[in-house]
């Protein structure tokens, strides 16, 4: 399958929703700490969904992993790597990262139980967001590289919340496939932080991709 792709990648003539263009990459090598990029639906025969959307173009594929070896400065405020904004994709790596969320604030605002890991540091937050009204969004994790798990916290703070606040709501996501998504759902505007952080010792590179509509469903 992959010689086949790699000897048809030269014409001009395929269609572009053949079977084995699923896995292309959204953005071509070499990806950067950082880049952004808007969202594209992902390439396929059978359409598929994600929490509701269309399935998102796979942000990075195993192959660009040695694309970066870590993931560029933390622009703030506090623990913000990034603000995210919706349809959009942004590629990140948990080195450089901080050391903010661990193990027992996961378990108290509910996103884990405290048997998982995140004890260890250069876990990634993104900021997202949601204006007034009512919103549904969902954020994809895409983590081919490293056991990265996904977690969005509800936090109004301009930084994050550690585990004397009492966080409103979390949800989390974790598992050895390279996808997760969590869906948020929002009644008036909200401001969530969104986690990306290895199990133990993992460390890696990593796409999340936010996609927001209007209504609660
Ligand atoms: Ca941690
Ligand atoms: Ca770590």
């Amino acid at each position: 399958m992959f010689l086949l792709a790699a000897l048809l990648s030269g014409c001009c003539c395929m269609p572009s929703s053949l079977p084995f263009m699923e896995d292309d990459p959204a953005h071509p090598s070499p990806l950067e700490p950082g880049l952004k990029f808007d969202t594209e639906p992902r390439e396929s025969l059978i359409p598929r969904a994600i929490e509701g959307f269309p399935e998102p173009a796979v942000g990075i594929v195993s192959s660009q992993c040695g694309d970066l070896t870590n993931g560029g400065g933390v622009e703030g405020p506090g623990c913000i790597t990034a603000k995210l904004k919706c349809n959009e994709t942004v590629i990140g790596h948990t080195i450089g990262g901080v050391d903010r969320f661990d193990s027992k604030f996961y378990e108290k605002a509910m996103c884990w139980p405290k048997l998982v890991n995140h004890d260890g540091g250069d876990e990634r937050i993104y900021r997202l967001d949601m204006p007034e009204g009512e919103w549904t969004a969902a954020v994809v994790l895409d983590s081919p590289c490293a056991d990265l798990n996904l977690m969005a916290v509800k936090w109004n703070g301009d930084d994050c919340p550690n585990s004397k606040h009492i966080v409103p709501q979390c949800e989390g996501i974790a598992g050895p496939e390279p996808r997760h998504s969590v869906r948020l759902v929002s009644q008036h505007a909200s401001t969530w932080y969104i986690a990306v952080e290895g199990r133990n010792e993992e460390e890696g590179a990593f796409a999340l991709t936010t996609m927001c509509r209007r209504g609660l469903q």
